[in-house]
């Protein structure tokens, strides 16, 4: 873990005691603070008494007056729709509100570091869609060019709950607009900006407020260097306000859509190549039609992104590539679970919602598509105009017979259960097509949450014979 500096011999407020709550209370006692620790759920806070931990109830008149600073976590909100009462409460006192990232900044580089040869780095991801893939991507890399590195943030193990760097370490991490919206340090060496979409719109009082958020990790003297994906206005604007002008190369410009050779440094991928550009030509080229673990278009702008992010280290293409080959992808982000008698199984269970599936659509040919389950608001007839590649729809859960009405024409069956949906399209499915699971639907009507959906259809595609 990162001992947290700079708190010594005083009383630190920590709300909220999930995963970053709990890992910020350890890193606190680490670096000589007492935490003093509150949670809305009389449950978490019996967890955290269980452990040893002092909890005060943070709402009461005078919590605060011995507090130094309040810790607070990145589901809770502390603007909009409203404070949280006690974030409310903090601040009517005059103590500083920070999270775990801002911790994280300000207590990990220590005098040690003075012995290494190397000083260690952080490559801060955020964006809309692909930051998990993206940041477990530059990971991978990482590995395979052996040079030390972990992985933390929004991805799902808090940051503080990391190893103290090794000499030349890069530690990369996952940040959500949550955590980069409160953060009081926000310091990476390499930030990268995937995309933006409307996402968490209630926590940030509508999209330029989410937008404000995620750009705090650009704020003025930012990152040495920038990967700004530009196929939306506001990646447009970023890259404009961070670049000196068309040449400067502590920016790396990324596309999923075009050719952005007239820039400094610009990586870019069309037509199942991505391409990298550097002063006016073309400097190294990737064929990604291959590379299983990053199927489609959305994939090949994650894999423009961790390409951007690892040769601004200095990583080779040749490195990079043989990496891309090895990346197994996340579980449950168009994944391929199988192969069985020339048909691929793919399971994207995270596809909650009808942009992610639609992605899904574009990114496979000869689908026997798996949909269905707690349907969202706006239901899914957008996805018609994409229903091209697709054999077939198997569609379960509670909104099978809404997709099956919206959806007509596609020729379809209801099939209630995944058991019934896999046997279905495993029973019908050819050679060359793609069994996908990509629901544009939430999970909770039949499973506890997407993740717990997609170990079942994986298991359901592996019990089949092979
Ligand atoms: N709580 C309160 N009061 C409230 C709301 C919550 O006390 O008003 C308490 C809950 O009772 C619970 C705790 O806060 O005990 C949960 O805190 P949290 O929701 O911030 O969750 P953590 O377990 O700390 O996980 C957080 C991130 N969660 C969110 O941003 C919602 C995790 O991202 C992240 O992996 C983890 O820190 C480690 O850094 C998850 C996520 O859903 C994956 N992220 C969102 C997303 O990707 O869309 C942004």
């Amino acid at each position: 873990m990162i001992p947290v500096q700079g708190f010594a011999g005083t009383k630190v407020a920590v709300l909220g005691l999930g995963r970053s709550g709990l890992a910020t209370a350890a890193a606190l006692v680490a670096g000589g603070a007492e935490p003093v620790l509150w949670d809305d759920s009389p449950e978490a806070r019996a967890r955290a008494e269980a452990q040893g931990y002092i909890c005060r109830d943070l709402s009461r008149a005078g919590a605060f007056d011995d507090i130094a600073c309040l810790v607070t976590s990145p589901g809770i909100p502390h603007l909009y729709p409203r404070p949280n009462p006690v974030i409310a409460a903090a601040m009517a006192a005059g103590v500083p509100v920070d999270n775990d990232i801002g911790l994280f900044f300000r207590s990990w580089a220590t005098s040690e570091w003075d012995h290494f040869d190397v000083t260690p780095r952080t490559i801060c991801v955020t964006g809309s869609n692909g930051k998990s893939t993206t940041t477990a991507l530059i990971h991978h890399i990482l590995e395979i060019a052996g040079r030390p590195t972990q992985m933390a943030g929004n991805i799902g193990r808090g940051v503080l709950d990391i190893e103290p760097a090794t000499d030349g370490e890069v530690v990369v991490l996952e940040l959500s607009s949550y955590q980069t919206d409160l953060a009081r340090a926000l310091t990476p060496d390499v930030a990268v900006f995937t995309n933006l979409s409307p996402d968490h719109l209630d926590r940030h009082g509508g999209p330029g407020g989410y937008f404000a958020a995620k750009r705090r990790l650009f704020a003025e003297g930012g990152p040495d260097r920038a990967v700004i994906g530009v196929d939306e206005p506001e990646g447009v604007y970023l890259a404009n306000q961070i670049a000196t002008g068309r040449e400067d190369d502590r920016l790396i410009r990324i596309s999923s859509a075009r050719k952005l050779g007239d820039y400094g440094w610009s990586v870019f991928a069309r037509k199942g190549f991505l391409a990298e550009w550097r002063k006016g030509r073309q400097v190294a080229s990737i064929d990604l039609r291959g590379v299983t673990g990053l199927p489609g278009a959305h994939n090949h702008q994650n894999a423009c992104a961790a390409y951007a992010a690892t040769r601004s280290l200095g990583i080779g293409p040749k490195v990079i590539e043989e990496a891309f080959h090895s990346f197994a992808g996340l579980p449950h982000r168009s994944q391929t679970v199988a192969e069985k008698h020339g048909v691929r199984y793919v399971n994207d269970s995270k596809a909650t919602n009808v942009d992610a599936a639609a992605k899904a659509l574009e990114a496979f040919q000869n689908i026997r598509w798996i949909a269905g389950g707690l349907g969202k608001e706006g239901g899914v007839s957008a996805l018609k105009p994409l229903l091209g590649n697709v054999k077939k729809a198997y569609f379960i859960g509670h909104s099978a017979r809404d997709f099956a009405l919206e959806l007509a024409p596609v020729e379809h069956e209801i099939c209630e259960t995944m058991e019934a949906a896999v046997a279905a399209a495993a029973r019908e499915a050819q050679g060359g097509d793609t069994v996908l699971l990509a629901p544009a639907a939430a999970s909770f009507d039949q499973y506890p949450n997407f993740e717990k959906r997609g170990e079942h259809f994986a298991e359901l595609v592996a019990a089949l014979p092979g």
